[in-house]
């Protein structure tokens, strides 16, 4: 069964529109007073685009246990079924990273044209050296770029390679390494040679990338290795960038970090360095906990996009990031929390572009502390949500994507039209 999205939509705004229309024109009014203009606003939530993770749309779990939801999907074209809902409704998630080899093609041609025939664009390719799979003939169990033996480092890189290759096939430009590699106890690795050999081994992926590429490197604070980790902060990162050249970037997934790190600084040293090359949304109140973007610490995604904003205001040259989610799902519908965390990232995005610059500026130079966080505590207070609705129905999205999704049953007929596949290995991001 299809679900018929136009007259659901349609229904939709014939029952909200005087609301979303009333609360437009106030919002607009009260800006206007303070010097902003309401529709440059809408143009700049319209442009706006956030990528979605294929690992995000299934149910992933934690270190103990996996509980499967309904209907979920078996295989990248049902991911990509799924990321059409969430774009169908957002209008601002039209880009999908893939995940190799758990999104691995038979035909990369015939998966191209399904995405784009969704108007979806596969962007981004992601190795995955952290885990064993079938037939591989060296295991990861001690590291994959960087162990200590040359052959299991040559079959990590090849795999990147391969993922480079499957990329220019599908269209994307770019390619994400994050790696498990680290030491679990003092004394289990050599820290220097185990970062000499990661970069080594990056070089040689790095040789490959394509004309117009660029290559992602995450890092991570800690887990799987949970006493030192290869590529364990923003330095590193940005060490390993610069070593590697004009197309290695750092890229900065909020949920990487010790707590309490100021991730917005580590965010404006990367602009400022010419080496932020994208973020991995998602929040945590721990550690990595793939929580939905904003649900934890909203005013920090804030902070995160008051830097951003202010790079692309400045217009810093070089600056392009690329904004992805990157999620894990284990108590809510994916669909559901993927739309969510798209749409706060888009919120925090508008309340950023709301920031009176020239102000911030003033009461900075004049040290006045006070001025410079209400002009920042202004724009995240405002309630921008009817420019993000009016944003989505522009582009003919839903003014409340969850409503309509759950009005739509899409779920409950995924359910039946996806008996679960037991064989489907555990997704645990
Ligand atoms: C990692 C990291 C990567 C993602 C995997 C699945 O923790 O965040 O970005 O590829 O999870
Ligand atoms: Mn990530
Ligand atoms: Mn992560």
């Amino acid at each position: 069964m299809t679900i018929a999205w136009d007259a659901l939509l349609e229904d939709e705004w014939r029952r909200s529109e005087a609301t979303v229309l009333d609360d437009y024109e106030h919002l607009g009014r009260q800006l206007a007073r303070r010097g902003a203009d309401i529709t440059a606003l809408q143009a700049g939530a319209e442009a706006f685009v956030v990528g979605l993770p294929s690992w995000g749309v299934a149910t992933g779990g934690t270190r103990f246990a996996r509980f499967p939801g309904a209907g979920e999907p078996r295989n990248i074209y049902e991911k990509i079924d799924d990321c059409h809902v969430i774009d169908r409704l957002v209008r601002i998630t039209p880009e999908i990273s893939l995940h190799i080899p758990w999104d691995e093609p038979d035909d990369p041609a015939a998966l191209r044209t399904y995405a784009e025939e969704r108007g979806l664009a596969l962007s981004t390719t992601n190795s995955n050296t952290f885990e064993d799979q079938p037939g591989q003939a060296f295991s990861y169990k001690f590291g994959s770029l960087s162990h200590t033996d040359p052959a299991v480092r040559a079959q990590a890189v090849a795999h990147n390679r391969h993922c480079i290759d499957l990329g220019v096939k599908l269209g994307a430009r770019a390619h994400s390494v994050w790696i498990g590699d680290g030491g679990n106890f003092p004394g289990q690795q050599h820290a220097r040679r185990a970062l000499d050999r990661y970069l080594n081994s990056l070089r040689a992926i790095y040789a490959v990338l394509p004309h117009g590429w660029r290559l992602f490197i995450e890092h991570k604070l800690y887990e799987p290795a949970f006493y030192s980790t290869v590529l364990n902060d923003w330095g590193v990162s940005y060490y390993c960038a610069r070593e590697l050249g004009p197309l290695a970037f750092s890229l900065v997934d909020l949920g990487h970090h010790a707590p309490n790190v100021n991730i917005e600084m580590i965010v404006s040293r990367l602009i400022q360095f010419g080496k932020l090359g994208g973020l991995h949304f998602n929040d945590s109140q721990y550690g990595d906990d793939d929580l939905d973007a904003g649900s934890i610490k909203p005013f920090q995604l804030f902070l995160v996009f008051n830097e951003l904003v202010d790079a692309a205001f400045e217009g810093v040259a070089g600056f392009d990031p690329c904004y992805m989610l990157d999620q894990s799902h284990n108590v809510t519908d994916p669909i559901e929390s993927l739309m969510v965390s798209a749409m706060e990232v888009q919120r925090a995005y508008v309340q950023a572009c709301l920031v009176d610059r020239a102000a911030l500026a003033e009461h900075q130079g004049r040290n006045d502390a006070i001025m410079a966080l209400a002009t920042l505590k202004q724009a995240f207070t405002t309630d921008v949500s009817p420019i993000l609705a009016m944003a989505r129905h522009a582009r003919g999205g839903a003014i409340n994507p969850v409503a309509v999704y759950r009005d739509s049953r899409y779920r409950r007929q995924q359910a039946k039209d996806r008996p679960a596949d037991t064989r489907r290995a555990g997704g645990i991001v």
